[in-house]
């Protein structure tokens, strides 16, 4: 079965030009339940071990750096399906090739700083909800 929960972040540049009410708008209006929620901006160090899987990728160095320059929000997300439907919601990864109405489409400045990011699966979504949030913040809680 499908699981519950995803972890997104609202990336730096999407923070800087003022779309966080704007996202977590059409999250909410999508069906999701925000569980936890938090503010704060990633050291290096953080970046890197967050995006682990692509420390050998040429963009990895530019991931890093984009990611740690402002702050983010993160946030746990709970629904039915949430890490395919989540995925759906935010687009492709390059927004030129993303689909209209979703969040990278609208709010994505190019591939790189491409707004918001969304686990790419149940494994991930539970390593990433436990490198934000600790296990009190991690209750399931439904509003
Ligand atoms: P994310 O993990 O941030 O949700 O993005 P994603 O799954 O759609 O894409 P992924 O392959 O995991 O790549 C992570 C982030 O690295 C940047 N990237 N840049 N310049 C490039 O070719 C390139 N490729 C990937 C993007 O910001 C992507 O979101
Ligand atoms: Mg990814």
């Amino acid at each position: 079965m499908a699981g519950l929960k995803t972890l997104t972040m609202i990336k730096p540049g999407a923070v800087k030009n003022r779309h966080i009410g704007a996202i977590l708008n059409m999250i909410e209006e999508a069906g999701f339940r925000i569980s936890a929620i938090k503010s704060l901006k990633l050291s290096k160090e953080d970046a890197e071990n967050f995006y682990e899987e692509h420390k050998e990728r040429p963009f990895f160095p530019e991931l890093v750096d984009f990611m740690s320059s402002g702050p983010i929000v993160a946030a746990i997300l709970l629904k039915e399906n949430a890490v395919e439907d989540f995925r759906k919601l935010i687009g492709s990864t390059d927004p030129a090739e993303a689909e209209e109405g979703t969040i990278r489409k609208l709010f994505a400045e190019s591939k790189a700083h491409n707004a918001i990011h969304g686990s790419d699966s149940d494994a991930s979504a539970e390593r990433e909800c436990h490198f934000f949030f600790s296990s009190k913040e991690l209750l399931e809680r439904h509003p």
